[in-house]
C-alpha cells in the first residue's frame, strides 16, 4: 500500500516536470503565429480550482495530503490520484480538517506542485 503511494508520487513529479518543458516550450513559440481574433471568448481567471478530500495535514512541513480530482491549472496538470502538496502559506491549513472535502488551487513553484488557494466545500 505504501509502495503503490510512492509510485503515484513518482508518477506525479513526472508530469509535473512534462509540463513545465511544455510550458518553456510555447514560450519559444511565435505568438504571431495564432490568431487571438478568432480566439473564443474564455474566462481568464487564473483559479482553476479543483476538488480533493484532506487525507492528512503536516503543518511542520507546510504539506497536505489530498485525495484529488482532475487538475488542471496554469501551470499543473494532473489525473485524479491522491498525494501529498507543499502548501504555499502554512495559514491555508488552519481552516482545514482529515476528512473535509476542500476545493484548491495548484501552482508550479520552483518545479512544486504547490497549494496557494484551500477551503473548506459547502
Ligand atoms: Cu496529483
Amino acid at each position: 500500500m505504501k509502495k503503490s503511494l510512492l509510485n503515484l508520487v513518482a508518477v506525479c513529479s513526472f508530469s509535473l516536470l512534462t509540463m513545465t518543458a511544455y510550458a518553456d516550450q510555447s514560450k519559444g513559440m511565435d505568438m504571431a503565429g495564432m490568431k487571438m481574433d478568432n480566439m473564443p471568448a474564455k474566462p481568464t481567471s487564473a483559479t482553476a480550482l479543483s476538488e480533493g478530500e484532506v487525507r492528512a495535514i503536516d503543518k511542520e512541513n507546510k504539506s497536505i495530503t489530498l485525495k484529488h480530482g482532475r487538475i488542471k491549472s496554469s501551470t499543473v496538470e494532473m489525473g485524479p490520484m491522491t498525494m501529498q502538496f507543499a502548501v504555499k502559506d502554512k495559514a491555508l491549513l488552519s481552516n482545514v480538517k482529515v476528512g473535509d472535502k476542500v476545493k484548491f488551487t495548484v501552482e508550479n513553484i520552483d518545479g512544486t506542485a504547490t497549494v496557494t488557494t484551500l477551503s473548506v466545500s459547502k
